[in-house]
């Protein structure tokens, strides 16, 4: 990674945003921070732990049908150690999402029991979801709205198109529209939600991404590139294998490298490739 031309984008909104949460903050007790689990720290926020203080927080792994199981849980255990609850989760399928609430309940014992010991009765437990574009925000909170018991409503004063989700007697979601950025400004970052198509091909060359890409796999998973693109231990690892050993060329025969690039990116991007992580920790 790193030998990819500049990354330029326009987040956007981002004061408004950054205003929006923390006006919501003050309405929540809870925050859960979604995380896609083969890029955890660069699919965070970076403001989410300035503003969200001293807030509870449950950090979603999510898109563990996509990572490296064994990367993941050092992940787990090093969020674990920040002192933040962490769950691993499939929102496709709905894996570890009951978790959510008894997870709820866990962080919010404290204040359950204060509350209790004053009489409030009956008060939900609030929780606001947070996450960049493309973590599986709405997919997490379609999956617990599934489980029937969901009402979903706008309430006055909250910011227009903002709902409350309600899931069972106890506990209630806000769903924030705002978009969150990354961290913009990293470019290792920008280039591993490029590999995961969280951010737009449009900003990047499809050629230099895959290419990169590659080599990241070549590094780190030579086994299931190999056996994904049926690359002998004696030929290289590259885009130009991969065009060849799928026939696709151009006339003359030369390697068709801008399909073959789109081929290796569409494939990690649909676990095509397996289960694969992108960053670990440390
Ligand atoms: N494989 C997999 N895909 C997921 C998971 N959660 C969400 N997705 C997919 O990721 C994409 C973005 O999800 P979405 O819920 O729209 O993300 P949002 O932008 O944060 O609201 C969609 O194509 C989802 O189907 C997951 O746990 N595993
Ligand atoms: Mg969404």
């Amino acid at each position: 990674m790193g030998e990819i031309s500049n990354i330029q984008w326009f987040p956007g909104h981002m004061t408004k945003t950054k205003r929006q949460i923390e006006a919501n903050l003050k309405l929540v007790d809870a925050v859960a921070e979604i995380v896609d689990a083969r890029v955890p720290e660069s699919s965070r926020n970076p403001i989410i732990s300035e503003i969200t203080g001293n807030k509870p927080r449950i950090i979603l792994l999510n898109k563990c049908d996509y990572a490296d199981d064994n990367v993941t849980a050092l992940w787990q255990k090093k969020y674990t150690a920040m002192g933040f609850k962490v769950l691993i989760c499939d929102c496709r399928s709905g894996k570890g999402v009951n978790s959510f609430i008894p997870a709820v309940k866990s962080v919010l014992s404290e204040l359950l029991q204060k509350r209790k010991a004053k009489g409030f009765i009956g008060r939900p437990l609030r929780v606001m979801v947070v996450g960049i574009p493309n973590v599986g925000k709405s997919s997490f909170i379609n999956r617990l709205s599934k489980s029937g018991k969901t009402k979903v409503e706008d309430r006055p004063g909250v910011t227009r198109g903002q709902q409350w989700v309600t899931l069972d007697k106890d506990v209630e979601l806000l769903d924030t529209p705002g978009i969150l950025w990354p961290k913009f400004d990293d470019q290792q970052v920008a280039v591993k939600l490029g590999y995961t198509g969280a951010i737009k091909d449009d900003v990047m060359d499809v050629y230099e991404l895959s290419d990169s890409l590659l080599s990241y796999l070549k590094d780190n998973y030579p086994k299931k590139t190999r056996e994904r693109y049926k690359i002998a231990e004696s030929e290289d690892i590259a885009l130009e294998i991969i065009a060849r050993k799928r026939g696709m060329l151009i006339s003359g025969g030369e390697p068709d490298l801008e399909r073959a690039a789109i081929t290796v990116l569409d494939e990690f991007r649909s676990g095509k490739l397996g289960k694969i992580s992108l960053e670990r920790p440390e």
